[in-house]
């Protein structure tokens, strides 16, 4: 099979379009709630609505505009649900039998309506009152021996004002153990901007796309997890942009996009290309595809010279780089022989991407997890910056870098101070409000603290959001971890795997969503979030919650840590009466939040500023620090690489067009031609039958780690499709299990989600999937 060939990928409409409508549609009515949940969802995104609870995607200022996507519509009618999990359904199910169902069954139940605690002798969840529940918690967190016992993790989700709360809260208990989702996630991107143009996070705002000549687009996959960019990668395309795609797989959304919104599209089922090159590396295989890339701008720059010409950006280059020449030496250095066995494409198919790179005045790159999600996930990231440095490409007009972040406010989270290893200018502001000395050693992140809680190092754990004992790699063992914490504390929306895997109290706290009034003792209040391009807005809720025994997040959070802390370092109840008072903390301690509460009036928001936009760089030398990476030689850490045989794939974990991370919307994968199960792997033809397998046979898929721990997962279909051979791809968190806990990315410590080494075998099992909804 051509790497070109997509004929095994079964979904021949575009993206978007009828298909999604129709989606949509099936998704309002599950939702129980039609009527209301239309009325709700055409206040996604609007300025008196709410911010989506979906991707990160940012939105033009367009206030005539429908803003809601077919997988925002899904969030939003999975949240908005009349369904609800209380005692009653806790007193009908014990944990065990909980635990024997599907991830889709649990959430499927509905919204946490009532605060619950584990009771351990009769295996059920029971009702208990806020005040004994914040009670527990603050005597449990006062009689720890250290405040480095508990771990806070949080997940994207939250609110600003939540997360500062919450950051203030465990900093004035006395620690800065954050695991964070953004661990899991975008850590690497974090890690490897900070330390080249100095600061974490995209440079490029919504408009820059319409500027840009080219954008290259590596290891996302739009279509499903940040439909509303196929609109702005099509808009690109038709004002005679290129959009360049390196995707491993052919995924439906970068070939072909149908705006659901256009009239004109849908009734004439028209539909616009997302790109104009579509490649696909091998996974992992993108630090030398870019590196090639460069390769060949040397070349052409040599040749430029000698003709009095220049292809590099040497204004940029002198005034703004440092580090150029080793790094360039490092790349005469590679061979295009490791260069085109690591990203599996040819000379040629570099050669045409760097040729569109050199001509393209205004360029952007793009990424997302099958970026950050190796090894050497930092080092490849320093390479597109690298990449774009050399023609200036940063802080210019319709140029720079654009990861494309996950969860709603994983970025606005870290700004809040949601960091393991805040930076001491932060401390410092927080220490002059609030007159306490934060404590200033580093926390623990995601991995670490499993390894904390398996060593018996953290007993107590506080999740705000998420899914800890789903979305974290090594599945098994991160379980035993949690069951080892004396304490576990869920605030969440809805039930799931990580209230089930319980510590030896376990409690359950019942939080409002993004679509739900926030009613405190002042009125109603908003919250603020902030997009990929550094947005802030506000959000407010639209429907009534469910229960009066849900609370927000910020009260919650309030709750927990006056019966932890009294009033200090705040009056909390004071603080949560009236969100305002919280946005005054945080405009006095942020840098860029002065006159917070005004500037959120504005509809759209404010731009929060990046300081590498304009060219000001906050690193070591006071310029962009070009890093010198050598192209690894195997995109696997060493302790499985070492392990490695003929036999062996290479196994990336992603996301199906039915589900949000952990939470399974449904059983089907429209775009990949996937229908009523999980439980698949997406091979090359040419591999299965190396193998000696056969086409729709179950295996078990196992890992080669080195640690003599048996990971494997049972019954899994294999489905030929158009990857490279020696890859394969199945979906997370049903993987999780394969990914052993050690296998991180050098720098960022994430899992290595999506290059993981694997063998495959014929498997006894056949597959079980609950999908009953009953
Ligand atoms: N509907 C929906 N929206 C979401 C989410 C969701 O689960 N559902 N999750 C949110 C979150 S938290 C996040 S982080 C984002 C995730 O957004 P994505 O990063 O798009 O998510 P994945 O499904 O992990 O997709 C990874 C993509 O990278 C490709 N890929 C994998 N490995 C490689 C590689 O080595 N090289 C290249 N070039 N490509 C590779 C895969 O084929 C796939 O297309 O989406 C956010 N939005
Ligand atoms: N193998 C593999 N593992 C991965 C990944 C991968 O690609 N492959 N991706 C990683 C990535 S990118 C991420 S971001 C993480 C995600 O990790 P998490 O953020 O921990 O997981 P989610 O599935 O998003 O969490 C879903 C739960 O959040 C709760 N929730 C939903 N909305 C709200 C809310 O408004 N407030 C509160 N308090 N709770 C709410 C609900 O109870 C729901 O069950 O997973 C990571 N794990
Ligand atoms: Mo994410």
């Amino acid at each position: 099979m051509s790497k070109k060939d997509n004929s095994y990928v079964s979904y021949k409409g575009p993206a978007g379009g009828w298909g999604a409508l129709k989606s949509t549609t099936e998704h309002w009515l599950k939702s129980e709630n039609a009527v209301r949940n239309i009325h709700t969802l055409l206040k996604t995104n609007q300025p008196h609505g709410f911010d989506c609870p979906g991707c990160a995607w940012g939105e033009k200022h367009d206030p005539a505009k429908i803003r809601f996507c077919e997988n925002g519509a899904k969030a939003v009618n999975w949240e908005a649900t009349s369904r609800k999990v209380d005692s009653e359904f806790m007193a009908k199910h014990s944990v065990t039998w909980l635990n024997s169902q599907s991830d889709y069954f649990l959430e499927y139940q509905g919204r946490l309506t009532e605060p619950m605690r584990y009771n351990r002798e009769t295996d059920h969840y029971e009702p208990i009152s806020w005040d004994l529940a914040f009670k527990q918690i603050g005597d449990t967190l006062k009689s720890q021996s250290s405040p480095d016992n508990v771990a806070f993790y949080t997940s994207g989700r939250a609110s600003n004002e939540a997360a500062f709360l919450y950051q203030l809260f465990a900093r004035s208990y006395g620690t800065n153990n954050f695991p964070d989702c953004s661990n899991m996630c975008h850590e690497a991107s974090g890690y490897a901007l900070t330390s080249s143009i100095g600061i974490g996070k995209g440079t490029v705002e919504i408009e820059d796309f319409a500027r840009a000549n080219a954008v290259f687009v590596f290891g996302q996959n739009p279509g499903t997890n940040h439909p509303r960019m196929l609109e702005t990668l099509k808009e690109v395309v038709q004002a005679g942009g290129k959009v360049l795609t390196f995707n491993t797989l052919r995924e439906r959304g970068l070939e072909r996009f149908q705006n659901p919104q256009s009239p004109i599209e849908m009734l004439t089922n028209g539909s616009k290309p997302t790109n104009t090159d579509y490649f696909c590396p091998k996974i992992g295989g993108d630090m030398a595809a870019v590196r090639g890339m460069v390769k060949v701008l040397i070349e052409m720059e040599e040749k430029a010279q000698q003709e009095g010409k220049a292809i590099f950006d040497h204004d940029f280059i002198n005034q703004h780089t440092q580090g150029l020449d080793a790094y360039l030496q490092q790349v005469n250095q590679t061979s295009w022989a490791d260069i085109i066995e690591q990203s599996g494409l040819t000379k040629e198919e570099i050669t045409h991407s760097a040729n569109i790179y050199a001509t393209s005045e205004r360029v952007i790159v793009t990424w997302a997890m099958g970026i950050t999600q190796h090894h050497h996930s930092v080092a490849t990231i320093h390479e597109i910056v690298n990449l774009l440095a050399l023609r200036g490409n940063l802080g210019k007009p319709g140029a720079g870098v654009c990861p494309v972040r996950g969860h709603s406010n994983v970025q606005g989270d870290r700004t809040m101070g949601i960091n393991e290893r805040p930076s001491t200018a932060f401390l410092d502001a927080l220490e002059k409000r609030f007159n306490f000395t934060p404590p200033k050693n580093h926390g623990l992140a995601v991995v670490d603290t499993i390894r904390a809680m398996r060593d018996g190092k953290v007993g107590v754990f506080i999740a705000l959001g998420g899914n800890f004992a789903a979305a974290t790699p090594d599945t098994n063992a991160t379980k035993l971890a949690l069951k080892q914490c004396k304490l576990t504390v869920q605030v969440s929306t809805k039930l799931n795997r990580s209230h089930l895997i319980v510590g030896e109290e376990a409690i359950i706290l019942p939080c409002l969503g993004r679509t739900d009034i926030d009613h405190q003792t002042k009125g109603q209040q908003k919250v603020t979030v902030e997009d990929s391009f550094s947005m802030i807005h506000a959000s407010g809720g639209v429907i009534e919650p469910l229960s009066t025994e849900q609370k927000s997040e910020p009260a919650i959070i309030a709750g927990m840590a006056t019966a932890t802390l009294g009033d200090f370092p705040i009056n909390w109840a004071e603080a949560i009466s009236d969100y305002d008072i919280i946005r005054d903390h945080i405009a006095a301690v942020v840098p860029g939040f002065t006159n917070f509460n005004e500037r959120i009036l504005q509809d759209g928001g404010f731009y929060l500023g990046n300081s590498a936009r304009e060219r000001k760089w906050n690193t070591p030398g006071g310029k962009t620090i070009v890093h010198t990476h050598v192209l690894p030689e195997s995109i696997l850490p060493k302790r499985a690489h070492d392990l490695l045989s003929e036999k062996t794939l290479i196994l990336q974990t992603l996301r199906s067009h039915d589900q949000y991370n952990t939470t399974i919307y449904g059983m089907n994968d429209r775009y990949r031609g996937i229908k009523g199960e999980r439980n698949v792997v997406f091979i090359n033809p040419a591999d299965i039958q190396r193998l000696g397998f056969k086409e729709g046979q179950r295996v078990t898929l196992r890992t080669l780690w080195d640690d003599g721990v048996e990971r494997k997962v049972d019954g899994f279909k294999l489905i030929p499709y158009s990857i490279p051979a020696g890859n394969i791809a199945a979906y997370y968190p049903e993987t999780n299990p394969l990914v052993p806990l050690d296998s991180h990315g050098e720098f960022s410590n994430t899992p290595t989600s999506k290059s993981i080494a694997i063998e495959l075998e014929a498997s006894e099992e056949t597959n079980n999937i609950s999908i009953s909804t009953s």
